[in-house]
């Protein structure tokens, strides 16, 4: 059988689905991006590109190298293509400008240019996450800058969402919203192959993953879901569950998209006044479209986080997401 490339599943798209020619060009601008992004994670101590920046970014995180170097080759890649209105990343205080010389499209791109980049430098999976909008049309301004309200748009209206990972194999997942698609990086050729189709999240899971040391900052539903899983077939649920934490969300979520899962990320007490430690614009949105295509459900505990309308850029949110009758009961458990 015929291998099908990510240019080819993309013309496919174009015909089939009426997917616009300017989107199609956007996704594979970003995964050629991913394509760079892959190969400077992937040459570690001999790239020089391990260690912090000795700087931060605007929630007051060290910066990695390599969190600024992917950022970079994120906004290089995607300026001057014409498809672009915008851009905003988890690494920038504010929206990125496409530079006046370029011309400008109908799209706003944003995205976490390397999520789970603490787990750098002891050789974990990391990866990048992004989510694509459509630009509105009273924002959309030939000349002068783009007001950055123009990204606040709830996940619900994210025209496609996706993550690459680079771990032991690199691939990326893709959702244009109908369905998602799994593309493994073939090293020697240097595209992205079709390798995992139709990808489904199971309804139910034993298996959940959340940073447990922060167990006595949580609020009550989270403390008492949490325990009754730890109960296991002696306690109220009448089964055992298994614990996975890779703190890399990347690659945790992509475990769920494999195999199913739980993913939390809950609001807790040390920050009261951030919702969460995760960003709802450049981690929330898009995984949550993703698992949802996939079958799966995502919410803040007490809503669905792709109905949630950012207020702004780098707003913070907690997460459940993953095997729907899981995501259903910690939800529940929040409302009552
Ligand atoms: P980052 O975008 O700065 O890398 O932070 C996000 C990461 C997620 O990938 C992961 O789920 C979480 O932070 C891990 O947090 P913790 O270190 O509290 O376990
Ligand atoms: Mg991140």
């Amino acid at each position: 059988m015929s291998r099908v490339s990510l240019s080819r599943y993309l013309i496919e798209q174009t015909r089939s689905h009426n997917t616009p020619a300017d989107l199609r060009f956007l996704i594979e601008v970003v995964a050629r991006a991913c394509k760079e992004i892959n190969h400077a994670v992937s040459k570690g101590a001999l790239g020089g590109v391990l260690g912090s920046m000795g700087t931060e970014n605007v929630q007051g995180e060290v910066q990695k190298k390599l969190d600024v170097i992917s950022n970079e080759i994120l906004l290089e890649a995607n300026e001057w293509g014409g498809h672009l209105a915008g851009m905003a990343s988890e690494e920038m205080d504010n929206a990125y400008q496409i530079p006046g010389q370029y011309p400008k499209g109908a799209y706003l791109l944003v995205f976490d240019p390397l999520d789970g980049s603490s787990n750098i430098d002891v050789n974990v999976s990391v990866g990048t996450i992004f989510s694509v909008l459509r630009c509105p049309d009273k924002y959309v301004e030939q000349t002068g800058s783009l007001d950055e309200k123009a990204f606040l748009q709830p996940g619900t209206e994210q025209v496609a969402a996706g993550y690459a990972i680079y771990g032991p194999q690199t691939m990326l997942i893709l959702t244009l919203g109908d369905s998602v698609m799994g593309f493994t990086l073939d090293r020697e050729m240097g595209s992205f192959v079709l390798t995992h189709e139709n990808m489904k999240v199971p309804t139910s899971t034993a298996e959940f993953a959340i940073n447990m040391s922060n167990q006595r900052h949580w609020e009550e539903p989270v403390k008492r879901y949490v325990s009754e899983l730890l109960a296991g077939e002696e306690g109220p649920l009448e089964k055992n569950y298994n614990m996975r934490w890779i703190a890399s969300m990347v690659a945790d979520v992509h475990r769920i998209l494999t195999r199913g899962g739980l993913f939390m990320y809950p609001r807790d007490a040390r920050e009261p006044e951030k919702p969460g430690k995760l960003r709802l614009m450049y981690e929330a949105n898009p995984m949550s479209m993703l698992i949802e295509q996939a079958g799966g459900a995502a919410t803040n505990g007490s809503q669905r986080i792709l109905d949630i309308q950012p207020e702004s850029l780098h707003q913070r949110v907690a997460v459940f997401l993953g095997s729907k009758e899981e995501v259903e009961r910690v939800t529940g458990y929040h409302q009552g």
